[in-house]
């Protein structure tokens, strides 16, 4: 359990993500407790500070005026980023999640600007900022995770050019053209031009950021670099680059091979009635995932008669998400609406056609339902990268089952060998989705080692590796 500390401690290595890798739980008599919260980012770095401890500067996900204090929690040193629910409403909710997301998602939803969203922004970056000086040490190396914390490299190196500063983006960096929409476009650039490193999923998410240096900007840029006035030196380089992330390979596969995963998986197909062929779609429930075009191609077939339950059955588990931005409520709606009207129509007594479950699922039930699903359907219209995907093939030890996956990932970069689709194509999909159903097994089976090569050999240990030699030098 956690220990208060109260002096100041530095550390060599310090990361700063919106969200600390702990959920603060309050039990009923009162006393707090800090549970992990499982995630690849959390294995990535674990394995990047074996051997050293480093801290993880971010917010503990509740409201709250007064900071916590920093504590100890397996190996990391935990310095908590107190928000008001104010700034919760303005900063998170507000800019990150309905300024920022839609504008770095091909706007699929208008993107909305408020003034006063953006000066919490800048406010709650301050914060950070101040967090990760206190406690890096004197050369210290300074990860920086996401679009919530864009501002904080700038204020970081204003404070610290002792430091070297990393930042990673895990979601797209739009193209200029929709970047320049945002009001305070030069600011954000001005803000990510604080780091030493800038990583980026795709090559071409780099890319949009360097061009929009230039265009939007006016900085003089070179390839990847983007040269930045830097007194009293002539300048500096700050380089953008591809890295994609990926997942705990290791760790999945593992939990795959386990004798009662592999039961879990059986008894789950039987439960829904042994159907021949399983879908699956597994997403937090947002308009990026691409869940109404996927449930549209899947009404479709079976209007057409292509399928049909019990043979067929789609399993869609959506984990909440979002539930106070209004653009996540009508989703869900829409969903919702859209999963009852294919029952209404399709289903038969004891085999619905879609099984929709609104809540999330432990690692494990996870890998189970993986390995029961004969078609994994993942299709966005914009993915940063897509963990869904790596964990699904991951997670097929025995080269079973079919990907469907959408070229809008960044994932689709490293796994075109999957049965591709343009979700917006919705005739495309539809026969995506058919083929991975008809195509012989050890074809099949022959497509799955490709994609497995491909995960199992790019870890996210080595990942957050790769992105610590490219932020230091050495690589
Ligand atoms: P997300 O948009 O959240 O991540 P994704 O990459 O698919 O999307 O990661 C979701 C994670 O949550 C996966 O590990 C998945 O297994 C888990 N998950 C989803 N639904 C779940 C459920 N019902 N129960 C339990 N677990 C569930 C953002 C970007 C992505 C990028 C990642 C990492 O939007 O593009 O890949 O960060 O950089």
């Amino acid at each position: 359990q956690a220990g208060a500390t109260t002096e100041a401690e530095t550390f060599d290595l310090v990361i700063a993500a919106n969200r600390l890798p702990v959920d603060k739980v309050v039990l009923d008599d009162g006393t707090v407790e800090w549970q992990r919260s499982p995630g690849g980012l959390v294995t990535a770095m674990e394995s990047v500070m074996a051997g050293r401890e480093g801290a993880w500067v971010g917010w503990t996900g509740q409201p709250g005026d007064e900071a916590d204090a920093p504590f100890h929690n397996e190996g990391i040193y935990l310095r908590p980023v107190a928000l008001t629910a104010d700034e919760i409403a303005a900063y998170y909710e507000g800019f990150s999640n309905d300024t920022l997301w839609p504008i770095y998602h091909d706007v699929i939803v208008p993107a909305t600007f408020h003034r006063a969203w953006w000066s919490a922004y800048e406010a709650v970056n301050r914060r950070f900022a101040d967090a990760v000086c206190e406690v890096a040490a004197p050369g210290a190396v300074v990860w920086i995770h996401d679009y919530q914390l864009q501002l904080v490299p700038a204020l970081v190196r204003a404070q610290r050019q002792d430091v070297r500063i990393g930042w990673f983006n895990h979601i797209p960096f739009p193209p200029v053209e929709l970047f320049a929409q945002l009001p305070w476009r030069k600011r954000v650039l001005a803000g990510l031009l604080g780091a030493d490193f800038l990583g980026f999923q795709r090559v071409a998410d780099a890319k949009n950021f360097v061009r929009a240096c230039r265009q939007l900007g006016g900085w003089q840029t070179k390839g990847q670099n983007v040269v930045v006035a830097d007194p009293p030196r002539e300048h500096r380089i700050v380089r953008a680059a591809a890295v994609p992330i990926s997942i705990d390979t290791q760790g999945l596969a593992e939990l795959a091979n386990r004798p009662e995963t592999r039961a879990r998986a059986r008894e789950l197909r039987a439960s829904l009635g042994n159907p021949e062929v399983l879908m699956l779609g597994v997403d937090r429930l947002d308009y990026t995932k691409g869940i109404r075009h996927r449930l549209k191609a899947y009404e479709e077939l079976l209007d057409d008669g292509q399928i049909a339950p019990p043979d067929v059955t789609f399993v869609q588990i959506a984990t909440p998400s979002r539930e106070r931005v209004e653009a996540y409520r009508q989703l869900r709606e829409e969903v919702e609406l859209t999963v009852g009207r294919i029952n209404g129509n399709h289903s038969v007594i004891g085999a619905p056609a879609v099984h929709y479950i609104h809540h999330g699922y432990p690692r494990e039930e996870m890998v189970a339902l993986f390995l029961a699903a004969d078609v994994m359907v993942v299709t966005p219209l914009r993915d940063g990268m897509n963990l869904v995907a790596k964990e699904y093939v991951a997670s097929r030890t025995d080269y079973g089952g079919a990907l469907v996956l959408s070229e809008f990932t960044g994932a689709y970069h490293e796994l075109h060998q999957a049965f591709v689709c343009n979700p917006h194509d919705i005739e495309g999909l539809k026969n995506a989705m058919l083929h991975a159903i008809q195509t012989p097994a050890d074809q099949k089976r022959r497509i799955m080692r490709a994609l497995r090569r491909r995960v199992m050999a790019h870890d996210v240990q080595r990942w957050a590796a790769r992105f610590l030699a490219d932020l230091t030098g050495t690589s």
